[in-house]
């Protein structure tokens, strides 16, 4: 593939509810688009999903387009591409950054499979033609606020609910859904709002059996997991704590967790999420597909590594009316029954609304090789 241009757009999309974590509120996403477009006019699409600060991890939408616009795109412009696999090598120079990496190889792989005119799961090795997916709520203002929204999504079919917690608001939040719904599998997210002093709180979800509990302790954490690990029966998942392949190999050989979550972005792109899970297979840890309030691009780039057979857990990938309303994508991402039925056109498999595009976006810069 020889790369003519790529194009960046800033977007903003607003949310149709906020989305609260343990670290604050969103009601509008801010994310960079990306279009690489080949000398034969082949557009792929990919997306960063850097947030608008930096509370998820280091990356921003600014430092993002900074890291492509000066580093990135530069790379990819110096030589053609003959498989999406080469660009981790190529970026290995840059340290981090992974969601900057993400972002433009993603649009990389989507070329890469519409030249080959098939779907973007089938050259990534996918085979499943349906997924399972979960959602995950916010946190709420109150106890019967999440009641009325568990009840909605375990009624619409999702096959697994997640929900936020943070001290002081866990297990009686918890007690009060298992309490309404004693046989819904359940996981919870603390978005590292805990730290080992909080181990007995903790130890105390532990007779809601809950299918894990998500990245409780620090973000750049995998000891102290492993202790917490060894005194919880529930498993722990690890979101932000992993970045990389060896991530993955250090915190599952120190028993860290038993469960991994993947975020395209936050481990650098779709190569390297795709060797995260092709180890975790081979050490029998499950692992599932994470979000991050991305628009119908980056959703699709999720359904298509979710067809991989070890993402065996319910993803977070909920249909694209769960917070659009109106995606850019068409169709858009429609869950029936807990399923999303993965398509089988080329790429990403769904076509890109220019017209909803240009609605969202807010600026934009096209970026060519150097002339010499
Ligand atoms: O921790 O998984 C997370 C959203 C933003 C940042 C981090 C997380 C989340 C979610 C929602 O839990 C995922 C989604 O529905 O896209
Ligand atoms: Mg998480």
């Amino acid at each position: 593939m020889k790369i003519n241009r790529v194009v960046l757009r800033h977007m903003q999309m607003k949310l149709k509810a906020p989305f609260t974590t343990s670290f604050g509120s969103f009601t509008t996403k801010e994310f960079i688009l990306v279009e690489a477009i080949d000398e034969d006019g082949v557009s792929g699409w990919g997306e960063s999903v850097a947030f608008h600060s930096p509370w998820y991890n280091e990356e921003t939408v600014k430092t993002n387009w900074h890291m492509l616009e000066d580093f990135l795109l530069p790379l990819l412009f110096q030589a053609p591409i003959a498989h999406p696999d080469e660009l981790s090598g190529r970026f290995s120079g840059i340290r981090k950054n992974n969601m900057a990496k993400a972002a433009i190889e993603g649009a990389i792989w989507d070329l890469f499979a519409k030249k080959k005119n098939v779907p973007l799961s089938e050259v990534l090795g996918g085979t499943k033609k349906q997924i399972d997916v979960g959602i995950s709520i916010g946190i709420q203002k109150g106890i019967a606020d999440l009641l009325g929204i568990v009840e909605r999504y375990v009624h619409e079919g999702y096959r697994r609910i997640k929900v936020k917690i943070k001290p002081g608001c866990d297990v009686e939040v918890i007690r009060e859904i298992r309490r309404h719904f004693p046989d819904i599998p359940l996981m919870a997210d603390a978005n590292s709002a805990y730290s080992l002093k909080d181990i007995e709180r903790l130890k105390a979800l532990d007779e809601f059996e809950l299918m894990m509990i998500e990245q409780p302790l620090a973000a750049d954490d995998i000891v102290d997991h492993a202790a917490l690990q060894a005194q919880l029966n529930t498993p722990i998942c690890l979101d932000e704590s992993i970045h990389s392949y060896e991530d993955a190999r250090k915190a599952i050989e120190l028993g860290s967790c038993r469960v991994i979550n993947i975020k395209i972005g936050r481990v650098g792109g779709l190569t390297e999420a795709k060797r995260i899970h092709d180890f975790c297979q081979t050490h029998h840890i499950p692992v599932w597909c994470g979000g991050m309030l991305e628009s119908g691009v980056g959703r699709a780039h999720n359904i298509a590594i979710t067809t991989l057979s070890n993402f065996s857990l319910p993803g977070d990938t909920a249909a694209s009316s769960y917070y659009w309303e109106r995606d850019i994508i068409f169709p858009e991402v429609m869950v029936h029954n807990g399923t999303i039925t993965v398509p089988d056109n080329p790429g990403i498999g769904y076509d890109v609304d220019r017209q909803q595009v240009t609605r969202y976006t807010t600026f934009t810069k096209t970026y060519r090789p150097s002339l010499e």
